[in-house]
């Protein structure tokens, strides 16, 4: 199959409530979008990087580039059979996975609808239904996290996780564990703490927490497996594992015993489905991270959590806890259960509002192949 045209476009979308990290608060995003056209199918992948690179080096302006001058004119260049053909092509770029990830997963999105059935089962997602949680940031009073915590939980959610960092840790758990004993509760540091802080470190295992994030290097396998070996509490890597080759390393070492699988993170879903592999033969239980996405990058969320081995709840819950008003039709709900029904339609299963996308789009770029 030929890829006829590419579209960028970036938009720009202010979130309901702020969302603060140990790296930082945000409350506009810029996002970028890939529209890919092949024989008559339309499909769509988000590039999932924030504003700034604090999450990992990516920013909008840097996806921009390597798609704009290398990924798109590659895409371009000549006919694919698979996405994952497109994946490897994608490989002499070092990095830059959400880059990549926007455009394969466009192409998945049109292999589904070409074969008439929903991307979710063309991955090999068994999953009707995936479980949900929710990710709250750092709030400006414990208080305000606390009633934050209490209307997820009225709303259904499977489990909470809470992001810490030195200062809002240790008392902020201890308020949350006084006042919810009994609910599944997990943290995200961001690479926030160094080995050197072990002794403080290990004050997290009396919070019987599910997991800990992320709680020393981005890029730190070594440290992480030494913390793992001190203390009770389950590591989950989420910045550390870009690829297969990662999260089998990881868990060779001991590095981590959950992995948090983004797809932007990791390149796109031929690198997903690997990790998820890896993990699964390894009994390593897995689950689906969020980027803040809008209702493109959500759609590929939910479809990517149907894979058998993404057994925890996600990151991947309601449009309206983002967004005022998302960009796909239908918007994304949450049963009150906790549960996203993974949709039936062919392809992502979520159209595209292109009257709303086009009211926020600030930039725009077309590539058209010349053959
Ligand atoms: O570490 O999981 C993270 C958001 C932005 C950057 C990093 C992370 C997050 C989240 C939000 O935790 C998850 C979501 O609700 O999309
Ligand atoms: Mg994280």
């Amino acid at each position: 199959m030929k890829i006829e045209r590419v579209e960028l476009l970036e938009l720009r979308m202010p979130l309901v409530h702020f969302f603060e990290t140990s790296f930082g608060r945000t409350a506009d995003r810029r996002i970028v979008l890939v529209r890919a056209e092949a024989g008559g199918q339309e499909g769509w992948g988000e590039v999932t990087c924030g504003e700034a690179p604090f999450y990992s080096y990516e920013t909008p302006e840097t996806a921009w580039h390597i798609l704009r001058d290398f990924l798109i004119p590659w895409a371009l260049e000549k006919p694919w059979n698979s996405p994952a053909e497109i994946a490897r092509r994608f490989q002499p770029v070092r990095g830059h996975n959400m880059a990549k990830a926007a455009l394969e997963n466009a192409l998945w999105d049109i292999q589904a609808q070409r074969q008439r059935v929903p991307l979710a089962r063309l991955l090999g997602g068994t999953r009707e239904e995936i479980p949900c949680g929710v990710s709250i940031g750092i709030q400006n009073s414990p208080e305000e996290l606390l009633e934050k915590i209490q209307r997820e939980l009225d709303a259904g959610y499977q489990r909470i996780k809470v992001k810490i960092k030195p200062g809002w840790d240790i008392e902020i758990l201890e308020r949350i564990r006084n006042r919810f004993p009994d609910i599944d509760l997990m943290a995200d540091a961001n690479s926030a703490y160094t080995l050197e802080g072990l002794p403080h470190l290990r004050l997290l295992d009396q919070f019987r927490l599910m997991m800990i994030e992320q709680p020393l290097g981005w890029y730190d396998l070594i440290d992480h497996a030494r913390l793992q070996r001190e203390i009770k509490t389950p590591i989950c890597l989420d910045e550390s594992i870009h690829s297969a080759e990662d999260a089998r390393k990881a868990i060779e070492i001991e590095a981590c015993k959950i992995i948090n699988v983004k797809l932007g993170r990791v390149g796109g879903y031929t690198a997903a489905r690997e990790i998820h592999d890896v993990c699964v033969a390894r009994q390593v239980p897995i689950w689906c991270g969020g980027m803040l996405e809008s209702g493109i990058g959500r759609a590929h969320n939910i479809a990517m959590s149907s894979l058998p081995g993404f057994t925890l709840p996600g990151d991947v819950s309601a449009s309206r806890r983002y967004w005022k008003e998302d960009i796909i039709d239908p918007e994304v709900t949450v049963t009150g259960k906790g549960t996203i029904a993974v949709p039936k339609e062919p392809g992502l299963g979520y159209r595209p509002n292109l009257a709303r996308i086009a009211t926020v789009t600030v930039r725009k770029d077309l590539f058209e192949s010349r053959t």
